[in-house]
């Protein structure tokens, strides 16, 4: 008999699903389910509800749960054989929070199946909406939460990054502050990814280790609440956080109202979710300590995984825990694509091909000429006051300036990655500008590794596919290493290595001195 794994991803314009079929190693099934059209009565705008100030971003935590059924009522018409599904994981948006009352615990363990899941959590919430991971609006909070915790470094020494006005810790802290008598009220606090659990549990889920770090308030290294972090941040937290458990593990079975309504395996296991980031990891096949993935999107993120938990003194990048154990980080650029796009703006240049020939022209290391592109204010290194800084570099020279942003975003990842201590092996390359020779040579060359590019289509749902496949195979002693188990499911696309030319990585190992003296001055001014 064929085994099939469900992974979901609740992300923040859409519900997806990922079924796999792991014998055979195939996805068997995708569907993806926009919030904003499949679900207009929410009035969400790429998944977030409107509001006057332009940093609280919020978003219904009513709609994901009515995403549940839609997704599952689709994947019946479809004909996926939900009875035969031998376990259930999944992955969130990180650090979105859901505020649930006294009421909850008993309402997810009878969930009606006469009735939808919207109708059945009438009720349930303590606070109506979801701030997630775009509202910015926690300054405050972040350096309150940050000076009790005696500054960054031990911060992030403590609880894997410094504090971030998206990260939930700080948004917690804002609730209480701003809405005490709710915060009161509320019972349990979840994540995104634990709250779309405990639907298919049926009770209250765990909060896994890679989401986990996503809040400020988990010890990074022992993997339980911090006190110190829960006391900075708002009273009688403990009581209202679940337990801390690994991404994966069985909760139990599935809750008998998918099991009645959509045919669901009473037996399937619903397991542990993770954030969209840890899945989209394991989708990857970020595996073994010193793999790495560079995600060059609208904005550029580098992922790395890491067999012991180093943080960054700076604060800059995050560690979070890994579902395949040990630790990943992310450090995310702003100044991507946007910025990319920019430069062939400015100068006029037609197409990405053509962008990518003009670097192709000009040579490694650009003559020493260096290009700072925060056109936006950039998250790493910190910079809020937005500015494109040029040194030894002609404004005119339109080839020199594609190759210097590049040049510039690659050196930087270097840099700002060193932390880790971890040199990547080989780095995938994934997203639009990936696409490009040219840029892939430039990434190897600055990180001196080799470099593949992968096209891994739902990531987080394939990884949360495998981790239900990792749980379920623990839970019947026949337990598979990640790297056996993820074989085969994400592949680098044929023959696009490209391997680091030995002169321009030793241009590069010297230019990088010069480019943190430019990021200082820069800084400085
Ligand atoms: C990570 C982060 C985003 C969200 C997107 O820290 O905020 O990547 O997880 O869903």
């Amino acid at each position: 008999m064929a085994k099939l794994f469900l992974g979901l991803d609740s992300s923040t314009q859409s519900l997806s699903a990922v079924v796999i079929d792991l014998d055979a190693r195939k996805v068997v099934y995708e569907q993806s389910l926009n919030f904003d059209r499949a679900l207009p009565h929410y009035k969400t705008k790429n998944g977030v509800l409107p509001n006057r100030d332009p940093l609280v971003k919020h978003s219904p935590p009513l709609m994901w749960a009515e995403a549940l059924d839609v997704v599952f009522g689709q994947m019946k018409k479809d004909g996926v054989p939900l009875g035969k599904i031998l376990a259930v994981s999944g992955s969130g948006q990180q650090h979105g929070s859901v505020y649930l009352n006294d009421r909850a615990a008993a309402v997810l363990e009878n969930l009606d199946p006469q009735k939808s899941l919207v109708e059945n959590l009438h009720g349930v919430f303590s606070r109506k909406t979801s701030p997630i991971w775009m509202d910015s609006s926690t300054a405050k909070e972040c350096a309150e939460i940050r000076k009790k915790l005696d500054g960054i470094k031990f911060t992030a020494s403590r609880t894997g990054s410094d504090t971030f006005e998206r990260f939930t810790g700080p948004q917690i802290r804002k609730f209480y502050k701003t809405e005490p008598k709710a915060y009161e009220k509320t019972a349990g606090i979840a994540l995104v990814s634990s709250f779309m659990a405990s639907l298919l549990a049926g009770k209250i889920a765990p909060i896994d280790f890679g989401d986990g770090a996503g809040m400020n308030l988990m010890d990074i290294r022992r993997k339980n609440w911090n006190h110190d972090a829960l006391k900075a941040t708002a009273p009688s937290l403990v009581k209202k956080l679940p337990l801390l458990a690994e991404s994966g593990r069985a909760i139990g079975p599935v809750s008998s109202y998918f099991v009645q309504k959509f045919g669901l395996n009473p037996e399937a296991l619903a397991t542990v979710w993770t954030g969209d980031n840890p899945a989209s990891v394991i989708g990857l096949g970020l595996i073994k300590p010193g793999q790495a993935a560079i995600s060059l999107g609208t904005s550029d993120t580098f992922f790395g995984t890491m067999e012991q938990c180093h943080t960054d003194e700076n604060g800059e990048g995050h560690v979070f825990g890994s579902p395949a154990g040990g630790y990943m980080t992310l450090i995310c650029f702003k100044n991507g694509s946007l910025a990319r796009e920019k430069i062939r703006d400015l100068y006029k240049i037609s197409d990405w091909k053509k962008f990518g020939e003009l670097v192709a022209q000009t040579p490694p290391g650009n003559n020493g000429g260096i290009l700072l592109p925060w056109f936006e204010a950039e998250i790493v290194p910190r910079v809020n006051q937005p500015g494109v800084h040029r040194f030894d570099l002609d404004e005119k020279n339109a080839a020199a300036n594609c190759r210097a942003i590049f040049e510039a975003q690659m050196m930087s990842m270097r840099l700002h990655s060193q932390w880790m201590q971890v040199a990547p092996k080989q780095i995938f390359a994934t997203g639009g500008a990936s696409n490009d020779l040219s840029l892939l040579q430039v990434m190897a060359d600055v990180m001196n590794c080799r470099v593949l590019r992968i096209e891994v289509s739902k990531s987080a749902a394939l990884g949360a596919s495998l981790m239900a496949a990792h749980g379920w195979l623990a839970n019947t002693g026949k337990e598979m290493n990640w790297e056996k188990l993820t074989a085969g499911f994400s592949k680098p696309v044929p023959n696009s290595e490209i391997r680091p030319d030995k002169k321009a990585a030793k241009i590069y190992g010297g230019l990088l001195e010069k480019y943190a003296g430019c990021e200082c001055e820069a800084l400085d001014n």
